[in-house]
């Protein structure tokens, strides 16, 4: 069942329920993990009280926006160190952009894999206390427990991010011809928890590679990092960044997965290999197995689309005349098709798509429906991108990352 449309007083005025996170909270009481409701959102951007969270390690320490800094070094010609302040004389940019953590919807792969229990899109709370990155600590759950506990949708979300590229304070300091990676620090410090590997795979049994205790890092390669859009943001949806989602400083990689979208810069290294990063090399890998020798790291997203009126919790429907209604993304630009199936994927009819000009945005479509006939029926969605990528893209993986297979929903008409 859909939640009541009826919510809180706002304003003196009563008001639509507003969408909430789905959060995890460590043993202070902060959310360290959520899960946005998608089916409660409309428009194109998120916002910010509904933008999905995950961090890796402990978050970073606030910073005031005064006493932060940060350094670029390496193949440069003069290394710097950034104040907030310096960095926001630069020429601005503003970027509008779909963030998906590698891991949304991972629940769908063991789904297609013969899972007995379909994912739902509708959140339902998961752990409070602890969240996923506490959940090893006294008594270990088991990872039936954790897989039902933390369902897997819910980590995506749309933001408009302002900051200056960050090709132009590359520039500033000058990168030398040799440089072909730009290695991002994060202020945040732990070990990282093998439970997210665990959780992912499914097994216990794989080999955690301990790197002790580290910052958060990913290698960056230098045409990515030299992309006009790839930001150094400070600013989200129209207001300063909130220290969660990676304040004073946080990367923005338009079309990679979320973990590239280094929160809490603290040190941009040019060099001219790329370095080892557990959270490259070790987690968000695509491969067939652990051993596979083609691993390699998560980049660019697929092409996804998913249906978010109706699910399977809104059965049963009457007779007569619906909205079907969803979004569409992909990792290489602009969706340009959307089509929708109501028999099960065997005719195909095209959605309409929302117009707008920002390609690394979501667009949402819809396609009315008229059925007459009682029964039931099984809705598809299948989106294509601008360079001729047709969902899905992305096949299975060990550890489950970037799915954007086709995710049927069930409903019978009455
Ligand atoms: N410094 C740092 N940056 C990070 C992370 C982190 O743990 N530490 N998590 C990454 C992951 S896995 C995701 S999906 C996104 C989530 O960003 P958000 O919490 O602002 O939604 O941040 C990325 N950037
Ligand atoms: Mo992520």
């Amino acid at each position: 069942m859909r939640p009541e449309p009826e919510g809180e007083w706002v304003q003196g005025w009563p008001d639509r329920k507003r969408p909430k996170l789905m959060p995890s909270k460590d043993a202070e009481g902060r959310t360290v993990f959520a899960r946005t409701p998608l089916d409660q959102l409309e428009g194109l951007i998120t916002p910010t009280d509904a933008f999905y969270i995950v961090t890796q390690l402990s978050p970073a320490e606030p910073i005031h926006p005064d006493d932060y800094v940060f350094s670029i070094s390496g193949l440069v010609d003069r290394p710097l160190e950034l104040k907030l302040s310096d960095v926001q004389k630069m020429p601005a940019r503003t970027v509008r952009a779909v963030t998906e953590c590698a891991g949304d919807d991972s629940d769908w792969f063991r789904w297609q894999k013969g899972a007995a229990k379909k994912p739902s899109r509708i959140l339902t709370p998961q752990v409070e206390q602890g969240g996923w990155n506490n959940m090893d600590q006294g008594e270990k759950p088991s990872i039936e427990q954790i897989l039902e506990a933390i369902p897997s949708s819910g980590v995506v979300s749309a933001g408009e991010w302002t900051g200056v590229s960050l090709f132009e304070v590359l520039n500033l300091a000058g990168v030398k011809p040799e440089a072909t990676c730009a290695h991002l620090v994060g202020y945040d410090l732990g070990k990282p928890d093998p439970t997210p590997l665990y959780m992912s795979t499914g097994r216990t049994d794989i080999d955690y590679v301990d790197p002790g205790i580290i910052n958060y890092d990913k290698a960056l390669e230098l045409s990515k990092a030299l992309h006009p859009d790839t930001i150094l943001a400070w600013a989200m949806n129209g207001e300063h960044l909130q220290h969660i989602h990676g304040a004073p400083l946080r990367l923005v990689v338009p079309g990679w997965s979320g973990n590239w979208w280094v929160k809490w810069i603290k040190q941009i290294e040019l060099l001219d290999h790329t370095p080892e990063c557990y959270y490259q090399h070790q987690y968000f890998v695509l491969g067939e197995s652990p051993d596979d020798p083609n691993r390699k790291p998560c980049k660019q997203l697929g092409c996804k689309s998913f249906v978010s009126y109706p699910v399977d919790e809104d059965s049963p429907l009457k007779r007569g005349s619906h909205a079907i209604r969803g979004l569409a993304w992909s990792g290489e630009g602009a969706i340009t098709r959307v089509e929708v199936s109501v028999d099960d994927g065997k005719t195909w009819h095209d959605a309409h798509i929302e117009e707008h000009g920002d390609r690394w945005l979501w667009r949402r479509w819809m396609c009315r429906w008229d059925v007459s006939e009682p029964g039931k029926y099984v809705i598809k969605s299948r989106a294509t991108d601008e360079q001729g990528r047709v969902q899905p893209q992305q096949p299975w993986n060990y550890q489950q990352k970037h799915f954007d297979g086709i995710t049927p929903v069930d409903v019978e008409v009455i």
